[in-house]
C-alpha cells in the first residue's frame, strides 16, 4: 500500500522533526538544571539572583514538554508509511536507523507521558518518577543526536512544501500554540485567565501538602533551632524583618508570587553565632515525606532574600502555607520551599 497524503512527506517530516528537536532539547536542558539544583553534583551552581531565574527555567520545562505533545503523534503520523517499509530491514546500519527510531519514540513518549502525569496528579511515584524521567530523558536525546546525525544528508532543501502539506504542518502548529496557551498561565501571569487547562488556576497561593497531610499541627511549645540556638516566635517576630515579593516555582510548572515577610537566614545564622555563606540543612516537624527537609546552598544562606517567612501578604502565615515559619528563598525549586521549620543545621 502506498501513502500518498499530504503529510507523508519528508519535508513535512523534517519540519516537525525539527520542532520536535527544538523542544525537548529545551525541555531537556531545563530539565537537567532542575535535576542538579535539587541533586547538586560538586562542581554545579546556581544563583541566587534574578529571584524568578528557576521560575523561568521551570515553566520553560513545562511548556517545551507541552508544546512537544502534539508534535510527537504529528510527526509519526507523517512518518507512519516508511516505519512499515519492507524489506524491514536492508542492511546493518537501515537495522540500527530503524532500532533507534523505535527507542527514540518510545523514550519520547515515556517522557511526554510521565511529565503530564506528574504534572496533574502531584507526585504519586515520589522517588521512582524524578529518577526514571531524568534516566529516560538521557536516552531520548541520545537518540534524537543518533537520528539528527543520520537524517541530515538526507533533508532535502526543496522549496516550500506545496499547499496540503503546508495545511498539515499549519494545523500542527496550531494544535501545539493551543496546547501551551492553554496551559501556559499555571505560570505566566497575563495568562492565567486564558489558560482553560492550567492545573493551578486560582489566584491565591495554591497548596501543595496541606497540615494535615503532612500530620503537622500548631504546636504552643515549638522553638526554631539554630545551629545549637533556639529561638521563640517571638523572638523571631522581634528580629528586624524583610518584606519581599519572591514566587514559588512548583517542579509541576506552576508559580506564584506573594509578599513575604520574615527573618533573613543570614541575620538569623549571625544571631546564633555561626556565618552566613556555609549551606544549611533545613528541618521542618513534618515526620516523613519526601519533602521535609532540604538543603540552603551558601550562595543562598548569604543572600539577604533568602527569608525564614512568618507572614504572607502581610497575614500570619496559614498553617498550611507552613506556620510557624517557612523558608522563601530566591530562585529555587518549590519543592525546597520547605514549609513548617523547626531547625536550621549548619552544614
Ligand atoms: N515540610 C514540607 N515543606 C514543603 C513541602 C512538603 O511536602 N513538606 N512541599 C513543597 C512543595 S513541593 C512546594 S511546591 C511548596 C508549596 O508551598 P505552598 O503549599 O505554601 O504553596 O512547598 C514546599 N514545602
Ligand atoms: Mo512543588
Amino acid at each position: 500500500m502506498r501513502f500518498r497524503s499530504a503529510a507523508h512527506h519528508e519535508k513535512a517530516t523534517s519540519r516537525i522533526g525539527l520542532w520536535l528537536g527544538i523542544a525537548f532539547l529545551t525541555c531537556f536542558v531545563t530539565g537537567l538544571i532542575s535535576h542538579a539544583i535539587q541533586h547538586p553534583p560538586s562542581w554545579f551552581f546556581w544563583p541566587s539572583r534574578p529571584v524568578n531565574l528557576y521560575r523561568v527555567t521551570q515553566g520553560v520545562h513545562v511548556i517545551s514538554g507541552v508544546a512537544a505533545i502534539p508534535l510527537l503523534p504529528a510527526k509519526l503520523w507523517s512518518v507512519y508509511p516508511k516505519l512499515f517499509e519492507r524489506p524491514l530491514v536492508k542492511s546493518v546500519p537501515h537495522a540500527l536507523e530503524r532500532g533507534s527510531i523505535l527507542v527514540l519514540s518510545g523514550a519520547a513518549f515515556f517522557e511526554l507521558a510521565t511529565g503530564i502525569l506528574n504534572v496533574g496528579q502531584n507526585y504519586l511515584w515520589s522517588f521512582y518518577f524524578p529518577d526514571a524521567h531524568h534516566a529516560v530523558a538521557w536516552v531520548a536525546v541520545g537518540s534524537i543526536l543518533v537520528h539528527i546525525a543520520v537524517k541530515l544528508p538526507s533533508v532535502r532543501r526543496d522549496p516550500l512544501p506545496d499547499p496540503s502539506r503546508r495545511a498539515f504542518l499549519r494545523t500542527t502548529w496550531l494544535a501545539s500554540g493551543v496546547a501551551v496557551v492553554a496551559t501556559a498561565g499555571v505560570t505566566v501571569p497575563f495568562l492565567r485567565d486564558v489558560s482553560l487547562l492550567a492545573w493551578r488556576s486560582g489566584r491565591g497561593l495554591p497548596v501543595n501538602r496541606t497540615a494535615a497531610a503532612a500530620g503537622v499541627t500548631r504546636d504552643p511549645s515549638w522553638t526554631l533551632e539554630v545551629a545549637g540556638k533556639h529561638f521563640t516566635l517571638a523572638q523571631l517576630n522581634m528580629m528586624p524583618q524583610t518584606t519581599a515579593e519572591l514566587p514559588i516555582a512548583c517542579v509541576e510548572g506552576w508559580s506564584q508570587s506573594a509578599s513575604w515577610t520574615g527573618v533573613p537566614v543570614a541575620d538569623l545564622l549571625t544571631a546564633a553565632g555561626a556565618r552566613p555563606g556555609e549551606a544549611v540543612r533545613v528541618h521542618s516537624m513534618e515526620r516523613e515525606g519526601l519533602y521535609r527537609t532540604s538543603t540552603l546552598p551558601g550562595e543562598h544562606t548569604s543572600d539577604p532574600l533568602t527569608l525564614l517567612a512568618l507572614r504572607c501578604d502581610g497575614e500570619v502565615l496559614d498553617l498550611d502555607h507552613g506556620y510557624p515559619c517557612r523558608i522563601i528563598a530566591p530562585s529555587r525549586p518549590g519543592v525546597s520551599q520547605t514549609k513548617w521549620v523547626n531547625r536550621l543545621e549548619v552544614l
